[in-house]
């Protein structure tokens, strides 16, 4: 059996990742510092329901499932920390033996501060998102290099590295003919968040591990990722995801349909004309095991672009708008004066092949999807605060 280390284990992708590796009979190790949740509540943002903390969740998951879990409460910018989880050093908070599960064979990346806005509320979050995000890919790296180069990193990154360039966007390399010679390159990289710079600058780091120290890396560029429920997370609620429909925290679809729910209006920033790719949390899941299953090579850097299909923001707010009316909600779309730095019309063509060609099969955005949302969401009208969903954060 394989033995999966998950950093960020606590978030809204790490927590259903470990239950579905879990679920599929791995060893599994999860590692968080309730980074989130910290941030949740010392900027009073939005979520749909409370959820039970990181070792009760792994109770309840060893409770309804009979398998394990195991639990580190610690932070991954120290790199003792870090290094404990590779040298059997480390402590952990819940498990149902101490004893160490040994060199993971996969390790997979999500600790990382990952909202563009949190990044740009002024210096000192950009300066906590650089500070969180570098140091943890380092001590990562580090780790890897020195105790084991042989095991898989699957990094998440984002589709927001690329930018929205104005040709075709490779999966991740391109080939550059220059004066007669040609050679291939990282495909160029021109963030439109601080957060996402730091999701470049992780790219570099791995890139430089991976030439120098023979590393095994497979970097995941993924959109704006929708959805709350998994088929793990069917078997308790409990054990369902964070979910955040506030400005900072939450993503475009899953805000757009919580303000469906309670009638405030859809919040399109600007013309609406941005255009991104877009993915189910069950995607998410399955594109990260399918790439567990064709690790990189040594001194080998794989990279996917990880979306589904495109579309603009009018196009969800007009999808949204239909089916709230549907639902009978009062749903009407309003054009906000945009508080973001980005191109609001603009060519948007990435190329997407990788993972399919590794087996993954795409859940689309439905309206059997987004009325299944719909309903979960319906559930917790009460909850919903009208207060968090817009405050302007301006790049
Ligand atoms: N948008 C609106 N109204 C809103 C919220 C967003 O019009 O109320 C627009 C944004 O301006 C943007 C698009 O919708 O053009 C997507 O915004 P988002 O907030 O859903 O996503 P973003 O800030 O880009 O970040 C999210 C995740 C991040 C991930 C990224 C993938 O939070 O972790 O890296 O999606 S990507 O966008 O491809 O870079």
């Amino acid at each position: 059996m394989s033995h999966v280390l998950i950093l960020g284990g606590d978030g809204y992708l790490g927590w259903p990742t470990a239950m579905h590796f879990s679920n599929k009979g791995y060893d599994v190790t999860v590692v968080d510092n309730y980074f989130r949740r910290d941030a949740c509540k010392e900027l009073d943002t939005g979520m749909l329901y409370p959820v039970p903390n990181f070792i009760e969740r792994a109770k309840i998951w060893h409770e309804k499932t009979g398998k394990e879990i195991k639990v580190v409460i610690g932070n991954l910018t120290q790199a003792e920390v870090m290094r404990g989880l590779f040298d059997g050093n480390t402590e952990y908070s819940w498990c149902l033996n101490n004893k160490f599960t040994g060199i993971p064979e996969t390790v997979v990346h999500y600790a990382e501060q990952p909202s563009a806005p949190y990044s740009l509320i002024n210096y000192n979050y950009a300066d906590i998102t650089l500070v969180n995000n570098l140091r943890v890919t380092n001590n990562l790296m580090w780790a890897l290099r020195d105790f084991s180069r042989d095991t898989h990193l699957i990094k998440i990154g984002t589709m927001g590295e690329y930018g929205t360039p104005n040709i075709d966007i490779e999966e991740g390399w391109i080939e550059i003919e220059h004066k007669g010679r040609k050679d291939k390159f990282l495909y160029p990289r021109q963030a439109s968040s601080i957060y996402h710079t730091t999701k470049i600058m992780d790219t570099d780091l791995l890139w430089f591990g991976v030439r120098t120290w023979n590393l095994k890396v497979t970097d995941l560029m993924q959109g704006p990722v929708y959805g709350i429920e998994t088929e793990e997370s069917k078997i308790d609620e409990r054990l369902r995801t964070i979910f955040n429909y506030d400005e900072i925290f939450g993503t475009v679809i899953n805000r757009f349909i919580t303000q469906a729910v309670i009638g405030y209006p859809l919040t399109v920033y600007g013309k609406g004309g941005q255009t991104r790719g877009y993915l189910n949390i069950k995607d998410t899941l399955q594109c990260v095991y399918k790439s567990s299953l064709s690790p990189a090579k040594p001194g080998q850097l794989n990279i996917f672009n990880q979306i589904m299909e495109t579309f603009t923001v009018n196009q969800l707010a007009k999808k949204i708008h239909q089916i709230g009316i549907e639902r009978n909600h009062e749903v009407k779309v309003n054009h906000l004066e945009n508080p973001r730095k980005e191109l609001e019309e603009h060519y948007y063509n990435p190329v997407f092949q990788g993972l399919s060609d590794i087996g993954v099969n795409p859940h689309y955005l439905t309206d059997q999807v987004v009325n299944e949302i719909f309903k979960i969401v319906e559930q917790f009208k009460k909850n919903i605060r009208k207060e968090v969903i817009f405050r302007g954060i301006k790049w």
